[in-house]
């Protein structure tokens, strides 16, 4: 049995203190978390991937690590709407910037894979990108360790086009290869959000052919955020799940700093509340892309973007592979229930 000086030793370290240091002062790693080399291990890992040779219109989201992290400072360590303490029950750390080649995009997409691989080893990721072409080489190392993955897509954009320009390798092109490659389990990935004008009505056949289900962003309005969780988690199961949230499937009044925007899109409200509704699947890692904080103003995007990263954090915390097993008792009722309630205020089952 562990003593309690030992207990206190492999207690996660969290975030600085808010009432000690103030939350504008010091390192803007993500959330005001430990570094990796503070730390002796870890289970999550916040990597920021500063690419954006890969976009097809506004450039800059090579500057959305960054910016995320800066706009984080506000996050405090309790999901009241969750009751769990994400810095809490796993140990996540900051591990910093791959380097990536802005001028080689082939180049880039192998560093960015190696970079993914040797850290995916050790723990899970939360990927800061970067445009949407990251996507593919963080699967490649998804799939060499957990097999075909269910992706579950947030974009107002398939991204499964083929080319463009005939370069096979872009931000609006990542799930095609990947299903090309092999690398998703086609019964089981999900688009959230879709909308706006397409080149042609065979966009949507071929990225069903290509293994996705869609949830149309207007279906929002018919759905509700709970008829969209019961959705999600029939499509997903107990499928290996990887999360992928472009900030655009966010109308522009809700993210205004990204590349390819599209009016009629997702409110954050929305958005926060359908990625509570993952409590208890089975998140393998997860990326957030496409913001460009120069279109951005007000922290909008990167504020929306932080908050995102903080539920996909605690649902890494509550997903049935990481942390105390004893709140990972959560089925996808009680998952759409969650999601869609206020907090109770006698709460405080999770220890904080
Ligand atoms: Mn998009």
């Amino acid at each position: 049995m562990a003593t309690d000086e030992q207990a206190d030793a492999a207690a996660p370290i969290g975030p600085l203190d808010g009432a000690v240091i103030p939350r504008y002062a010091g390192l803007p790693t993500f959330a005001r978390l430990p570094r990796r080399e503070d730390v002796p291990r870890f289970d999550v890992a916040v990597l920021g991937v500063p690419f954006d040779s890969g976009v097809s219109y506004r450039p800059g989201a090579r500057f959305g690590p960054a910016h995320i992290r800066q706009s984080s400072r506000l996050l405090r360590p309790y999901n009241p709407a969750l009751e769990v303490s994400p810095f809490g029950v796993q140990q996540v750390v900051d591990a910093g910037d791959l380097a990536v080649n802005p001028f080689d995009i082939g180049q880039a997409i192998g560093q960015i894979e190696a970079g993914a691989r040797e850290l995916s080893a050790q723990a899970k990721l939360l990927v800061l990108g970067g445009d949407h072409t990251i996507a593919l080489p963080v699967l490649r190392a998804m799939h060499a360790m957990h097999g075909e993955i269910a992706v579950l897509h947030f974009d107002a954009h398939l991204d499964t086009w083929d080319t463009y320009f005939g370069e096979p390798y872009t931000h609006g092109t990542p799930f095609r290869r990947a299903s090309e490659e092999g690398l998703l389990d086609r019964e089981h990935c999900l688009h959230i959000g879709i909308r706006g004008p397409l080149y042609n009505p065979a966009d949507l056949t071929d990225s069903f052919d290509l293994g996705f289900a869609t949830v149309h962003c207007v279906e929002l309005e018919t759905l509700g955020v709970a008829g969209v969780i019961e959705r999600m988690r029939a499509r997903l199961g107990d499928r290996p799940v990887y999360v992928s949230v472009d900030i655009d499937v966010l109308d522009p009044a809700y993210a205004p700093g990204t590349g390819t925007p599209e009016a009629g899109g997702m409110t954050s409200r929305e958005l926060l509340a359908v990625l509570r509704g993952l409590m208890g699947a089975n998140i393998v890692s997860a990326d957030i892309v496409e913001v460009s904080p120069a279109y951005d103003h007000a922290e909008i995007t990167g504020i929306a973007a932080a908050h995102v990263g903080f539920e996909l954090l605690s649902v890494l915390a509550l997903s049935p592979r990481a942390g105390d097993p004893a709140v990972l008792d959560a089925v996808p009722e009680l998952a759409v229930e969650v999601a869609t309630v206020v907090p109770d205020v006698t709460a405080g089952r999770v220890e904080r």
